[in-house]
């Protein structure tokens, strides 16, 4: 138990905007475990498939133009309730709606330059780690701090 994961990325223009500690800071301080980070310029083969369900969407081309641009942060975190905890944190995808003390609520202000990403559903989690990283990519560690997390 606790070892729901979800995919989180740090897109280019959040690297760009130097806000890759403060993303990552969030999760840690929240208490999830951080089980995989690499940095990387995704091919648009790659993103195309990370994308594949928006395919058939306007801005998709955009989107795999501005993912390709530059290198992200590409990152699995893992802990209780990970993936709804993770879209909450990230807040609402335009950024025009998201609650401040979100992510995107507290760094963006255009959809199509919202800094983050994160898995939608628990099988979308399991997808995209295995999209991003090999096998061996993602650590099984122990925190020394999990017993002060969970009860
Ligand atoms: O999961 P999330 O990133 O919150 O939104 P998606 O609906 O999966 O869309 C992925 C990505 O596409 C979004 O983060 C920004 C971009 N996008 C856009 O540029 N314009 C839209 N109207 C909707 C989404
Ligand atoms: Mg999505």
């Amino acid at each position: 138990q606790n070892k729901e994961r979800t995919f989180i990325m740090v897109k280019p223009d959040g690297v760009q905007r130097g806000l890759v500690g403060e993303i990552m800071k969030r999760f840690e301080n929240r208490g999830y475990k951080l089980v995989a980070c690499k940095m990387c310029t995704p091919t648009k083969a790659h993103l195309e498939e990370h994308y594949r369900d928006l395919k058939s969407k306007g801005f998709f081309a955009g989107l795999i133009e501005y993912m390709s641009s530059g290198p992200v942060v590409a990152m699995v975190w893992e802990g209780k309730e990970a993936v709804k905890m993770g879209r909450m944190m990230l807040g609402a995808t335009n950024p025009l709606q998201s609650n401040p003390g979100t992510i995107r609520g507290d760094f963006c202000i255009d959809v199509g330059r919202n800094i983050c990403h994160g898995s939608d559903s628990v099988e979308s989690g399991k997808r995209e780690s295995e999209h991003w990283f090999k096998d061996g990519e993602i650590q099984e560690w122990s925190p020394a701090q999990s017993k002060w997390v969970y009860e």
